[in-house]
């Protein structure tokens, strides 16, 4: 039972992992709605969730296996390390719950180190892959409640009162996918979800920009396709008609702003059809894609703070690329 964070990476790239997202419930009309919002702005966006059909977790899950995407290997490696400190500052007999679960790769790691954990519950917009990953964990480990919950886990949550202290769990920096005010919204409800118990959190770290920059524009091209997958996503769902050779991928760092930007960038002027609306792109103008913001320990701190946790431990690599947050969450909150 006990794995290493590389059988873990392997487990990663077979799995189609579906990270958490931001906002969810990416149903095909959801898709096409914000997809005309959004063409419809002065700066062209779409938000990220609409990445991950089928085909995108299976590039997603690919990503996380690159040479350059350090992100998930330093995560793995960092649970793997500080395992036994992790597990003292959650104690024993806990209720784990996970926002954004996907296959549930991670918590093993986790739920390894415990004392006696309890329940776990993990939750997940997709219903279908987060069933078949419980009844695989259940099989794995029958002294554990194993309680899926399919939710949106940025809308309001209510769960089934837990055997013991509730502990969340968010790994992956999908924190860094959410505009600041969305991130702060999500933490001050999972501050009060989790009174009396703590939130495990995992954020990319703010680095030398180069490591960013290789990270979101690897040798293989593999974020590439990731980014292009979504035009692909527009013609075969909504009838779209991009070119996916009229548009290139960028990915950039805006030092200000502490963000790694992903855009599509128009090769030249054309115009395109969304559900029967034309739009026009000039040569050189962008779809914005996806912000992933990358944190200091002492703004995450101070983020964390604001939505009503108490800051507690901080386990990085050696390199502070990635770090994991240990954040309490006041019984009386
Ligand atoms: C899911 N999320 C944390 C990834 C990130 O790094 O922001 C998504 C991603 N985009 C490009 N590569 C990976």
């Amino acid at each position: 039972m006990n794995r290493t964070p590389d059988d873990l990476l392997l487990d990663l790239r077979g799995a189609a992992l579906r990270p958490a997202d931001p906002l969810d419930d990416d149903t095909p009309s959801d898709f096409g709605r914000e997809l005309q919002a959004g063409l419809s702005r002065p700066a062209k966006s779409v938000p990220p969730k609409f990445f991950y059909d089928a085909e995108g977790s299976r590039l997603f899950d690919r990503i996380c296996a690159l040479p350059e995407y350090y992100p998930t290997r330093t995560e793995l490696q960092i649970l793997d390390t500080h395992a036994g400190e992790i597990a003292a500052q959650i104690g024993p007999g806990a209720d784990i719950v996970e926002f954004g679960a996907g296959s549930l790769t991670k918590v093993r790691l986790l739920l390894d180190a415990l004392e006696v954990p309890r329940r776990y519950v993990p939750i997940d917009i997709s219903g279908e892959h987060l069933e078949a990953a419980a009844r695989r964990l259940r099989a794995e480990r029958p002294a554990l409640q194993v309680h899926p919950l399919v939710a949106d886990y940025t809308g309001a949550l209510s769960l089934p009162a837990g055997p013991g202290r509730r502990v969340g769990f968010f790994p992956g920096s999908t924190l860094g996918n959410f505009a600041p005010d969305e991130a702060l919204r999500f933490l001050r409800s999972a501050a009060s979800l989790l009174r009396g118990g703590g939130l495990l959190l995992g954020v990319d770290m703010v680095k030398d920009p180069a490591l960013l920059h290789a990270a979101y524009n690897d040798a293989q091209g593999v974020t590439a396709a990731f980014n292009l997958n979504l035009l692909r996503r527009a013609n075969t769902e909504l009838g779209a008609d991009f070119d996916l050779g009229a548009f290139h991928h960028a990915a950039f760092y805006n030092a200000p702003l502490k963000r790694i930007e992903m855009h599509l960038v128009s090769r030249r002027d054309q115009e395109v059809s969304v559900l029967g609306k034309a739009y026009r792109f000039a040569e050189g103008e962008t779809l914005h894609t996806e912000n992933s913001h990358k944190f200091t320990v002492d703004g995450l701190k101070a983020l964390a703070t604001e939505a009503g946790f108490i800051p507690g431990r901080v386990w990085t690599d050696r390199d502070r690329l990635f770090s994991l947050h240990w954040l309490l969450a006041p019984p009386s909150w």
